[in-house]
């Protein structure tokens, strides 16, 4: 079985639609992933399980998405010498300002990239991701960079009618 180069995790089923665009991007780049619904508070023990196994099986980087009391990247990164992505979900009362809060106010020593709230958030961890694996991969970063180029010809070729 190949590697996992970057895992995705989730606190909950209901975070599936905005991490599925990490997941939608990596694997457009022919990246490998995983996505998983783990837990830092329901599942405390399977998350550090999970962690430390994909670590040693040399997975690269995590992105961790969660909401209200985000603790599941500040926990996986407490486990793991891996880079960890936390992507806020806008899935609660306070429209995400809390799982920002708590996905990047990290204690120093530990710590967390922070991207935007939700979907914007999620495709954004997973061009970081992309760009941490590129430094070490030549074709990824010949990707990247048409990615970039497409990108910008989209909006110069942008015509608006008024
Ligand atoms: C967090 O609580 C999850 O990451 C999710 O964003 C939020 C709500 O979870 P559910 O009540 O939808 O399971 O742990």
């Amino acid at each position: 079985m190949s590697t996992v180069l970057v895992a995705i995790m989730m606190g909950s089923e209901s975070d599936v639609p905005i991490m599925s665009e990490s997941a939608r991007l990596l694997k457009d780049f022919g990246v490998s992933c995983e996505m998983r619904v783990l837990s830092a508070h329901r599942t405390p023990k399977e998350t550090v399980e999970y962690v430390e196994d994909v670590s040693r099986k040399g997975t690269k980087v995590f992105i961790c998405g969660a909401g209200g009391s985000a603790a599941l990247a500040g926990v996986v990164s407490a486990h793991t010498h891996v880079p960890v992505i936390g992507v806020p979900i806008d899935s609660m009362g306070l429209g995400g300002l809390d799982s920002l809060l708590s996905t990047v106010q990290m204690p120093p020593g530990v710590p967390v990239a922070g991207v935007a709230i939700g979907k914007p958030g999620a495709r954004n961890a997973a061009l970081l991701a992309i760009r941490i694996l590129a430094l070490s991969d030549k074709l990824l970063e010949k990707k990247l960079q048409d990615y970039r180029h497409a990108q910008a010809e989209k909006i110069l070729k942008t015509k608006v009618d008024f």
